[in-house]
């Protein structure tokens, strides 16, 4: 065990497992004490690498992330205090893996329930090999001024409360993490403030005991006064007595040990801690106490009385001259974190994005306003939920069955179009699901696929100005532009696309209007005078047909209809559909095992 201080202002540490709020709180401290450098070196979180963005004062800081603590050890040699945020499980490992780092100096356990058999290896190999153990089950330490253990003290305002930003004259040590933040309150009322405060934790096993850190307080010349808070269970206060009675503490030490109240219990209580049951009388505050008052230590009557024994204490040092008390001073200002300012009510901050269709904050996500569960139990289908998530409403059941039949329709085309194959392709070569489909999906555009946006503006346009189907295939052909959805590879006017006859007949049905859709026809029976691969194809059969959806269900006012005209949804129909087509092809190629495509130097005309 160390024999003086522990820690300094340039101390740093290493924080096993990444927890943001408790090194966060630690930079902080630093930021309010005028530390140079930040108190975290390094934070090891296993298995991961990288670097942690965090705030020093007002500037974001890149903390480096290391997957072992072998390698967060040789990275930050001088960092010789390591934090272990590992949970009960697997703090004992990684407490002795930093034990056997040369440069680790002091090792932090913070979790509770750490077995004791491994605690007390632990501890032995400590004190072999001269380092310091704090915990387990503890929130750590301070030295006010200087360096601070992870949640130790609590939040930036108990911590100016408290003055620990400054060293004051008074060394602490308690078992209980909870009531050292009570004390360091209580002694900075009444005296100059603690030098170094540490909570041992409440285990049976500490991996450092009260008397280890009384005798180093009294070794460190800034601390001129020791408060001890023990508590009822084990014999630690006991080897205080004894380093007392032997006059190995030269320093007044004020005590009290908690717990005085068991008594009033006729069963043995466990308080709290895993080490705070009553036991034999020894181990009973009131005799620990009593052995205290008998070796030395200024002891209370009761706990109420702790802080005036304090203060009476401090005050006779300062009249005996061997304490000047500081001078006070205003810390720097902690920036408050955007995220707590905004929601106390502070500040107000303009969001980045904005967004109308879905909400996932509550106890369910809703799409358009309306709950998951309602979806379901209602028996929507994937047409009302596009309806919802394109459309921004419930539309009737004809036009979600349209969209419904529009996707099965579109949903393959046979591995010979051009998004097959474009998928078939990267499938072979090798390449994810994602690849694959992506690569086919790139290929939706004005001539396959995505003609639908297109026919819907040309179709509506030249219906809306009246113009006769001659008129506008002719201006067409005029500008040069080939008429949206007219045409087709395979398709004749003898050999009809079966889905455009499928969704003409199902419109014709259901639909209270086809005007569009029947102008569509009109410029296709002109089309196919002049050549017979001029058929309406499915692009053109839904562009005119969504047409006649928006505009026949009264669901959309004209300025929608134009907008979604104009924003072009209805390529969507053809890209989620075929999506569907892509993906079973990706499939059907990798459970075949087909291998690289490469295409036959015959099917090249190789040409100067
Ligand atoms: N001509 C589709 O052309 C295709 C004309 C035209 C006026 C036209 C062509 C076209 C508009 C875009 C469109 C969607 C490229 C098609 C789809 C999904 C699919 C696919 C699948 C599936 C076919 C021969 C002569 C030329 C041209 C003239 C052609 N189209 N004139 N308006 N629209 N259409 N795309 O057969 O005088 O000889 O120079 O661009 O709606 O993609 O199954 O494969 O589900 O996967 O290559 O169904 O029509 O004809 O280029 O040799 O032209 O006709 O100007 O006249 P072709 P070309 P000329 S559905």
């Amino acid at each position: 065990m160390a024999t003086g201080q522990l820690f300094s202002n340039t101390t740093q540490a290493l924080f096993y497992n990444y927890k943001q709020l408790p090194i966060q709180r630690m930079l902080d401290f630093d930021f309010l004490c005028g530390r140079e450098t930040p108190s975290v070196a390094g934070i090891i979180n296993p298995g991961s690498e990288g670097f942690q963005k965090l705030f020093f004062g007002q500037e974001e800081i890149a903390i480096p992330v290391h997957a072992t603590i072998e390698s967060a050890c040789s990275a930050h040699p001088t960092a010789d205090v390591f934090i272990n945020f590992a949970s009960f499980r697997s703090a004992a490992a990684s407490s002795m893996a930093a034990l056997k780092q040369p440069t680790i100096r002091v090792v932090a356990i913070i979790a509770e329930g750490v077995p004791e058999s491994d605690t007390k290896q632990l501890i032995a190999y400590a004190r072999a090999n001269n380092k310091v153990v704090i915990g387990p089950a503890t929130v750590g330490g301070i030295q006010a001024g200087a360096f601070k253990i992870g949640d130790t003290a609590g939040t930036i305002d108990n911590i100016i409360q408290c003055k620990l930003y400054r060293p004051g004259s008074v060394g602490f040590v308690s078992k209980s993490g909870g009531m050292s933040n009570e004390m360091y309150n209580t002694i900075a009322r009444v005296t100059d403030g603690i030098y170094e405060g540490i909570a041992i934790g409440g285990d049976v096993f500490p991996g450092s005991t009260l008397s280890d850190h009384v005798l180093r307080f009294n070794n460190i010349p800034q601390v001129k006064m020791i408060v001890v808070l023990g508590e009822l269970g084990g014999r630690d206060e006991y080897s205080l007595v004894e380093a007392l009675k032997q006059g190995k503490i030269n320093k007044p030490v004020v005590a009290w040990v908690s717990g005085t109240c068991a008594r009033l219990f006729k069963s043995e209580v466990q308080f709290g801690h895993a080490g705070a049951k009553s036991g034999g009388e020894m181990e009973s505050a009131q005799a620990k106490n009593q052995a205290l008052r008998e070796a030395g230590a200024v002891v209370p009557d009761s706990y109420e009385a702790f802080e005036s024994a304090i203060k009476q204490t401090f005050d006779k040092l300062v009249e005996e001259g061997k304490i000047t008390p500081v001078k006070e001073f205003i810390p720097p200002q902690i920036p408050e974190d955007l995220n707590s300012a905004i929601k106390s009510g502070k500040v107000r901050a303009p969001t980045h994005i904005i967004s109308t269709i879905s909400d996932d904050r509550g106890e369910e996500p809703c799409y358009a306003g309306v709950p998951m569960s309602s979806i379901i139990e209602q028996g929507y289908g994937v047409g009302d939920v596009i309806s919802l998530l394109w459309f921004k409403r419930s539309l009737p059941r004809y036009c979600t069955q349209f969209i419904e039949i529009c996707i099965m329709l579109c949903a393959d085309h046979g591995p010979c179009v051009s998004g097959a194959h474009n998928t078939i392709v990267t499938a072979r070569a090798g390449k994810d699901l994602v690849s694959s489909l992506v690569s086919g999906l790139l290929t939706i555009g004005p001539r396959f696929g995505g003609a639908i946006d297109d026919a819907a503006r040309y179709f509506k346009d030249a219906y809306d100005r009246n113009l006769t189907p001659y008129e506008f295939v002719e201006a067409m052909k005029k500008k040069g532009i080939r008429v949206p959805g007219i045409g087709h590879r395979i398709k004749r006017g003898d050999n009809r696309d079966k889905r455009v006859e499928l969704l003409q007949k199902f419109a014709r049905t259901h639909f209270p209007s086809v005007k569009y859709m029947e102008y569509a026809v009109q410029v296709e029976t002109y089309t196919l005078s002049k050549s017979n691969n001029l058929v309406l194809n499915v692009d053109g059969a839904i562009g005119s047909l969504f047409l006649d959806l928006l505009s026949g269900s009264g669901m959309f006012t004209k300025q929608e209809i134009d907008e979604i005209i104009e924003i072009g949804y209805l390529n969507g129909l053809f890209v989620l559909a075929r999506s569907i087509g892509l993906i079973g092809h990706t499939f059907d190629q990798k459970r075949l095992k087909q291998p690289l495509y490469r295409h036959p130097w015959e099917d090249v005309l190789y040409t100067k």
